[in-house]
Order: C-alpha cells, then structure tokens, then sequence
C-alpha cells in the first residue's frame, strides 16, 4: 500500500506527481504529500486526507521546480494527520523520503539515533530511516556519497521498503531502492519518472525498469540510470516496454471506476480467453503455464494462497480442478499459511492468486513453499508484478488496469483463468471426457456474450438495491461451486457499503446464522438450476417459513423459485461450473447501487486499500 511518484526532468514536477498520485490513490488515501526541489530551496508539503485536500492546501505556495517525490498513504505506523504524512526529512532537513512498506526494527534504531541526539516529529517508521541515512551520511564527514549513505542504511534495515530520496544540496539526483513493495523506472527523452506502478507514466514513455528486490537505483539528468544491489553489486537494467493504454485509467463516461469495471467484464472476461480457447479446434492452451503441464497433471494436490476477494477466486478454483482434473486442492489464506509451519512437499503445486501481484502474505507464502521445493504458479493481472516474476511460470489474467479497490473484473478473470487452467490439465490427465471438454469449451467461449444480459439487469438490480439499502445486516447462501460466490457477494457489500454481511453454504444456515432471521433480513441466494437446485429452494422455505426477505438468483424460465421469491434476478442458463462467472455480477451491480444511495465512497471504501503490501 502507499502510492509513491517522483519526477526528475526538465517538466514541472508537481504537475506530473499530482496526476500520478492521483492514479495510485487505490493503495491508500490517508493522506498525500510532495517535496519540490527548484534548484533554490526544496519545498515540502502534506496534509491529511485525499490527493484533492493536499491540492487546495497547496494553492498558494511555491510549485515550482523539475525535480520531486510524491506520496499517498494508507497509515500502518501513527494515525492519518499532517505530521505523519510523507515526505519525512531529516533533522536537518537536507534529505526528504517517501516510503512504501514497514521498517520492522525502527524502535531499536529510533532508540540509538534518539541517544545520538535526533529527534523525532512523528510515529512513523519511515521517519526513523531517513535520520538513520542522515546520520550515516554526516558520520562519514561527506566521504560517502548520498547513493552509498542510503546503501549502507539500507544493510541495517529489517522489513519492507519502496522509498525514493531527494537531495536539498543536489538538485540533479534521485536514489530509489525497493525490497518487497514495488518500484518501477520510466526512462523519457532526458527525464526519469518513477513510481509503485507503471500508470503515472503511461502517457510520457513506454520504456520501463522494475526494481528487483534489494536493489538500489541513482537517477540523475548526467550520469543516467545506475542500479546496484544493497550488497553492493552492479546490475545492468532490463528495460521492458509497457503494454498499457491511457484510456484504460480514465473512467470512459461512468460515474465510478467500479461501475465501468463490472461493465467491461464481457470484454475481460474475453481478453482472458483470448488466444487461450478455440472450441472450434477443442483447443485451450495457456502458453504461460505449457513448460510446467506435465508437474501440474503429476501434482499429488494443488495449494491456492490468495487473500480476500482473489481467495474466494480460488475457492471456485478447487471445486474447478477437483471435478475436472481430480487433484486434490486445498485454499489457503496466505496469511495463515505461511505461519502455520505446513507440510510442502516437491510434488505439491502451490497457485498464487492476486490481482495487484504484490500482495505481501501472499508473496511471503510462495517464497516459503518455494523453499520447500514446491512448484510455484502464478495468476496475476498486473504483467511484471513481483508475484509473477516470483512464480516458476503462470497466466496473467489479461484483465486490464483494475482501479476500483473492491475487486470485480479481476474475479471473474481468475475464475476464468482457473476454469481454462482446470479444463487444460483435466483433457491431459484424461479426467473428462472429449464430449464434456468440448461443450464447456463451447459454453465458456459464449460467457461474454451471455454477460451482456447480465448486464441488462441493472435496473432491476437498482431497484432491489434501493428496498434494502438501509438494512444493517445481509446474508448471502449459495451451494457448491455458488457458496464462494455468496461469500464474494458478502465481501463485496461489506466493503463498499459498510453493511454487515455474511456468506454461508446454504445448508449450513441451519447450523447457527438461521437463528438472524426476521423480516428485517435480507438472503440472497443462489438458485440457479444445477444439480443442488431442489437442496437451495428447501433452504429458501426456510428462510421464507422465518418472515425472511428473499433475493435470488434464479436461471431465466425458472418458475418456483420466482413464486417464492420476494424478488429475482434471472441469469442466462449455463453449465453448472460456469455459474459463478455470472451469478458474482449481480451482486456487484447490487453492492455498487446499495453503496452509492448510502452515499459511500465507492472507488475509495474507507480504511482499505488495493495493493495490500503490507503484512
Ligand atoms: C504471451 C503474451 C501475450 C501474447 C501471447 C502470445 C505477455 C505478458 N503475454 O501470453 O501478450 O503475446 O504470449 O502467445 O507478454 N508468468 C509467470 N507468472 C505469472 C504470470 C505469468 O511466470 O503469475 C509468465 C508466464 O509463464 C509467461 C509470461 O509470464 O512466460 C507471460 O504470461 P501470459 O499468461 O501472458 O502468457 P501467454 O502465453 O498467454
Ligand atoms: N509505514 C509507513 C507509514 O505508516 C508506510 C505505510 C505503507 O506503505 O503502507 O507511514
Ligand atoms: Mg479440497
């Protein structure tokens, strides 16, 4: 989390962080701040709350200047205000950081630097390391350069770090360096831009570096783009060029980024497929995964570690793999997983979900399995991200730059993504049959299409949205390969409109959450017509027989549940195992609406952020 811009060029430099923090306010909004060097004097300013507060605080004050670093934060260490804001500067205010990530063992350094005389204006951990470069950098009398000061602090620090430095005394000179939160490099014409992701800088060049873990780069106008490792090795940059389009971070006439992203699913759901699946030839392929096929089919279980909405990806994932390639999955919280001492063997295949790439428990629990000899997949959406430079191999999810912090299209990327991936091994391993293989081929290729109508339901879904939008509870019930998608429905409420909700399997309702139910509570369900169909309209008799409010989702024809029902959303009617890829979008489109009239800030939900790099 903590969106982090810096701009050393012959532009103005705030115009450029502004627009850029802009963009990477979905890692974090507590507050935002700037330093501006303009060869006179280096300019810092912060204040608490949005990108748009730090721009009305500045209104007045001195912008100028071609050099500068940026900041938006989301607080790990010290509450959201004014001082805890980054940059950070040192005691004597030469130097000025911005910082992604945690610095573990700062109480022991804020101790010894506090004995060596420093003192301390806020909570942070980030302020303890820019006095610990300071004070390394004035102990070697100006023997050291800044580069080499930053290096040599670097070696004594435990945790994670994305930071960039700016010199007061060297106007010509970024130093950036990165160990588990991202960093990336833009290379212009005479200009560097850098940031936590590649989208700050998408309209000014396509030519990009990403900071590996524990390396060190010095930026400047003269001397160019040098990278060493923190041990002190030089590196030759790989430069890659990006793929990604402007239009693709602009909103496009939706009022939010979330509601263009539920819409533009038919087309990512299609993008994921693209090049995958041809149920003409009964082909699918993922290129990405073909040198691991044969580790895959030998796998004796298959682990998912993923978090949150990515989680409930690969919860679908397991009933995907179990019935179609009959290996055995267990989902994992990433976090849980990796503090759990677990049993890994070498024929274990571990599958990383995340959207972002950079997710920190999730990136500590493949280095984990990796050492223990597991063969590492990724599925990522974000191309270059750590998690994918991580994995021994995986399939980006094509999905597009996903801004929106509560994830949609990036779910049914993943589901799709799994289900090519569970299709693929299971026609290997010989598990399904040519003539099941060929008609979810068939089905999977016309989801896009069958997602539009989907989409027509918006009104409908607007509507419901509106009866229940005061409600202070919500259970969500689906069976099978639907329960994820009534936890993923939950989540989604949850999130966006701080209403409480829960997920459960629909016959577990009997066992505990039943005892919620009055005519105050809304149930989703998910009773669409596959083999638990009969099993899902008993449960809904019993909310029903409780005064319960039922809101399903029904396949399109259905006519008992629609009878039952307070009210309905009927869906296109599909293969069982593909439900999920449109039942999840209604409940989207309801979350979205519910948040919207209980004016919340959809893009934004407080108190979360999207790239969870932090532990
Ligand atoms: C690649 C290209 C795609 C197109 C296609 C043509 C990229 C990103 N993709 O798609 O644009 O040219 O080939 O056949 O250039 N990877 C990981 N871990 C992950 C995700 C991906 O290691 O979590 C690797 C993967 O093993 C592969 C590469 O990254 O080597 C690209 O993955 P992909 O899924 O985009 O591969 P593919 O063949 O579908
Ligand atoms: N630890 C720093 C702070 O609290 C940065 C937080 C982050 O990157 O999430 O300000
Ligand atoms: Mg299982």
């Amino acid at each position: 989390m903590c969106g982090i811009v810096a701009y050393i060029g012959k532009q103005t430099a705030y115009d450029i962080i502004i627009k850029g923090l802009k963009r990477l306010e979905y890692r974090g909004y507590d507050s935002a701040g700037v330093a501006l060097h303009n060869s006179k004097s280096l300019n810092v300013y912060k204040k608490k709350g949005k990108v748009a507060d730090l721009e009305t605080f500045i209104d007045d004050k001195d912008i100028s200047g071609s050099i500068g670093i940026g900041h938006t934060r989301w607080a790990t260490h010290g509450p959201p205000n004014d001082i805890n804001s980054h940059p950070h500067q040192s005691g004597n205010k030469d130097f000025a950081l911005v910082h992604n990530g945690i610095i573990e063992n700062y109480a022991v350094l804020k101790e010894e630097l506090t004995q060596r005389g420093h003192q301390f204006l806020s909570d942070t951990d980030t302020e303890v390391l820019i006095h610990l470069i300071e004070e390394i950098y004035t102990n070697s009398k100006k023997s050291l350069t800044l580069f080499e000061a930053v290096r040599i602090a670097l070696n004594e620090v435990i945790g994670a770090y994305a930071i960039v430095v700016i010199n007061k005394n060297n106007p010509n000179e970024l130093i950036a360096a990165r160990k588990s939160s991202p960093l990336v490099v833009g290379i212009g014409e005479g200009e560097f831009f850098l940031a936590s992701d590649a989208t700050p800088m998408v309209e000014f060049t396509k030519n990009v570096v990403y900071l590996e873990d524990g390396e060190i780069a010095h930026l400047s106008l003269e001397t160019g783009l040098k990278i060493k490792t923190v041990a002190n090795q030089e590196k030759t940059p790989y430069i890659h060029e990006l793929e990604m389009h402007l239009e693709t971070l602009e909103k496009g006439g939706f009022d939010h980024f979330m509601l263009k992203e539920i819409y533009e699913q038919p087309q990512s759901i299609h993008d994921s497929m693209r090049g995958r699946l041809r149920s003409s030839k009964s082909m699918v392929s993922l290129g990405g995964i073909k040198d691991y096929e044969e580790k895959i089919v030998q796998a004796k279980r298959l682990i998912f570690v993923a978090c949150g909405t990515s989680w409930h990806a690969g919860l679908v994932g397991e009933y995907l793999f179990e019935d179609l390639a009959r290996i055995p999955v267990e989902v994992e919280y990433a976090s849980e997983f990796r503090y759990r001492n677990p049993i890994i063997n070498e024929d274990d295949v571990v599958i990383a979900i995340s959207q972002s790439g950079e997710t920190a428990d999730t990136l500590a629990a493949i280095k984990m399995a990796k050492e223990k000899g597991a063969t590492i997949v990724g599925i990522c959406n974000v191309v270059g991200s750590s998690i994918s430079r991580l994995t021994d191999c995986g399939s980006y999810t094509h999905a597009g730059p996903e801004i929106g912090v509560a994830s949609t299209k990036a779910f049914t990327a993943q589901v799709t993504v799994l289900t090519l991936m569970a299709l693929m091994i299971g026609k290997k391993k010989g598990t399904i049959t040519n003539q099941r293989f060929n008609r979810l081929l068939v089905e999977l290729e016309s989801i896009p299409e069958k997602l539009e109508s989907v989409l027509t339901l918006d009104s409908v879904i607007k509507k419901i949205a509106s009866t229940y939008k005061d409600s202070s509870n919500a259970l969500y019930l689906g069976r099978g390969i639907n329960f994820p998608v009534a936890l993923e429905g939950a989540l989604k409420l949850k999130e966006i409109s701080y209403i409480h909700a829960e997920g459960y399997p629909a016959a577990e309702m009997k066992h505990g959450p039943i005892a919620l139910i009055d005519e105050e509570m809304p149930v989703f369900v998910i009773a669409t017509q596959d083999t638990s169909y009969e099993k899902v309209v008993s449960n809904i008799q019993e909310v029903k027989a409780r005064k319960g409010k039922v809101i399903a989702i029904i396949t399109k024809g259905d006519k008992d549940v629609k009878e039952i029902a307070d009210h309905y959303m009927e869906i296109p009617l599909t293969d069982s195992l593909l439900v999920p890829l449109l039942a999840t979008v209604p409940f989207q489109l309801l979350s979205y609406h519910v948040a919207v009239m209980r004016e919340c800030n959809v893009d934004q939900p407080r108190n979360l952020a999207k790239s969870v790099t932090v532990e």
